[in-house]
């Protein structure tokens, strides 16, 4: 076990501590007004991507002794040992090599001793060949139509990802493909979608990296049938594929290996949209975009390993999380896209993150005390500026954000776009100067106010300010630009993790409520009688068999 002095102990640590007194009294809108040239320092750019973080709380020092805290955490070893295949994830014993996927010149990568490039080509070649032939019409359904109906079965990082990408590239669709999505064990996610489609033209995709996952096994089980009812048992094999790590139990299942696109344990669920996990979205918008997609995401992962940290994008964006999280005591984080087709992207990041970073041991198993992964949530801009965008203003606790914004949309309409654009602005710009009660006092004035009226307002209409935030432009979300943007999300959730010294590939969270749900089906259902329950559980357990009956 590799040994790690305490993030409290660090030299780096001490100093930003020291620091961070001054850091507290910072004035965001002071700062710009004193120095004209805040932006030029405090922006980077690489490729077509624009990272704007001269709206936080933070002077050059205060990223001097950020980037130290990188470095004395030993980061630039740590993304060495990532992208060589070390055993990162050490809970699981497994190397984490989603970057693998994205490796684009075939560079050998071991794993175990073996070059796994070989393996990864040929799936891809796999995919390749298969999603074309759906998308050409060449691999029909059993009674010879074309399939244009794409269910992905799946939950979880077997979900998120496909959903999130095939939406926000949703212009490079081809024309007659349509994408459904089932992931809930819920009875109403199968029906809603087995409604609207035509068994003859749907091709099922169960995509599980175990293939033991009881919502996704449960939920293809419900389509097979329906498909066998419909079509007969022959069908199956023209309806139904699988993308998996576990070859048996795809076949257990009753779909033939032939039909199986794999992946390894080194692809980490919520890190798997790269992979296999990703042939939905390939047949949505085609292999060559797809492509583009893993090189966007190649492109970030190369600035990520080789660009200094002042000069990082990724790593900068982690360190002010860092600052905020362990230092303000901010636990709570925004991500907006101004984009209607990025809507899924902060779900997609959620998960990303929360599961990645929610951890309390460090990786010598040691209680950590001091605060790591915050709470992630987002919307859509502007829909979400009508509704929890009141308390990003005016709320007692700040919640620093991401804005994710494309200088060109893929759909221009008269002034919409200028509209949201100038929306977006706004919104960073007020969040950063705030108002005065005296701006407030002087504007009601103005418009003619009584000063009774005045009096009783101001305090409501004032807004504090000094709440910090990203501005992360591209010019337009093509694949290559949304490769860029989940790596680099990715490698932030990353060096994170490196400076919580935690192991932000495993999920053991995940797993205990799966454990127990298996335990209470039969006490639910009523073949065993419910017992080892606290009072709540057991009154729980009744009352839903007295509903039900
Ligand atoms: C992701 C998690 C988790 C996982 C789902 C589905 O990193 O491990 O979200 O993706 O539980 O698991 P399967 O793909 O094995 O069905």
């Amino acid at each position: 076990m590799e040994k790690r002095k305490v993030l409290g102990k660090m030299k780096s640590w001490k100093k930003l501590h020291a620091h961070f007194k001054k850091v507290k009294e910072f004035n965001m809108r002071e700062m710009f007004e004193k120095d004209k040239d805040r932006f030029e320092k405090f922006h980077l750019v690489y490729e077509n991507m624009l990272f704007d973080f001269s709206k936080n709380r933070v002077s050059e020092k205060t990223m001097r002794h950020l980037y130290d805290l990188a470095k004395e955490c030993q980061l630039s070893e740590k993304i060495e040992a990532m992208f060589r295949g070390d055993k990162i994830n050490i809970t699981e014993n497994r190397s984490v090599l989603h970057t693998a996927l994205r490796n684009r010149k075939s560079k050998p990568i071991k794993v175990d001793g073996s070059d796994i490039m070989p393996q990864i080509n040929e799936v891809f070649a796999k995919i390749r060949k298969f999603s074309d032939a759906v998308r050409f019409g060449e691999f029909k359904g059993h009674t010879g139509k074309k399939l244009t109906n794409i269910v992905n079965i799946g939950i979880g990082g077997s979900d998120l990802g496909p959903v999130m990408v095939t939406e926000a590239l949703k212009k490079y669709w081809a024309k007659d493909i349509h994408c459904h999505f089932i992931s809930n064990i819920d009875g109403t996610a199968c029906a809603e979608v087995l409604s609207k489609i035509n068994p003859e033209e749907t091709l099922f995709i169960v995509a599980s990296k175990t293939f033991t996952t009881i919502e996704t096994l449960t939920n293809a089980r419900t389509c097979r049938r329906w498909l066998v009812e419909a079509l007969g048992e022959h069908a199956v094999s023209k309806h139904f594929v699988a993308l998996s790590t576990n070859k048996a139990e795809v076949e257990k299942f009753g779909i033939d290996s032939e039909n199986m696109f794999e992946f390894w344990d080194y692809i980490g669920g919520r890190y798997s949209v790269w992979s296999a996990i990703g042939l939905p979205i390939v047949i949505a918008i085609g292999m060559d975009n797809f492509e583009k997609f893993l090189d966007g995401a190649a492109a970030m992962d190369k600035h990520f390993r080789t660009a200094d940290f002042e000069h990082n994008i990724p790593v900068t964006l982690a360190l002010l999380g860092v600052l905020y999280n362990n230092f303000f005591d901010f636990k709570r984080y925004a991500v907006i896209a101004y984009d209607q087709y990025l809507k899924y992207f902060p779900a997609y990041l959620q998960q990303l993150d929360m599961e990645s970073n929610g951890k309390t041991v460090d990786l010598q198993g040691n209680f950590v005390d001091y605060s790591t992964g915050p709470v992630i949530f987002g919307g859509a801009g502007t829909d979400v500026q009508h509704s929890f965008f009141q308390q990003i203003h005016q709320g007692t606790d700040i919640i620093p954000c991401d804005f994710i914004v494309p200088a060109i949309s893929h759909n221009e309409i008269g002034e919409h776009h200028d509209i949201l654009m100038s929306n977006v602005l706004a919104q960073a710009e007020a969040l950063m100067k705030g108002k005065t009660e005296k701006e407030v006092a002087a504007e009601m004035k103005k418009a003619g106010k009584s000063v009774e009226e005045v009096k009783f307002l101001k305090a409501f209409k004032t807004f504090s300010g000094n709440r910090p935030s990203n501005m992360i432009l591209f010019k337009k979300i093509d694949p290559f630009a949304l490769g860029m943007l989940v790596a680099m999300y990715e490698h932030k959730v990353f060096v994170q993790g490196v400076i919580w010294n935690i192991d932000s590939y495993d999920q053991w969270g995940v797993e205990l409520g799966k454990q127990m749900a298996v335990k209470i089906m039969p006490e639910l259902t009523g073949e065993l009688h419910p017992m080892e329950h606290d009072s709540s559980t057991l009154s729980l357990i009744k009352a839903i068999r007295k509903f039900r009956k």
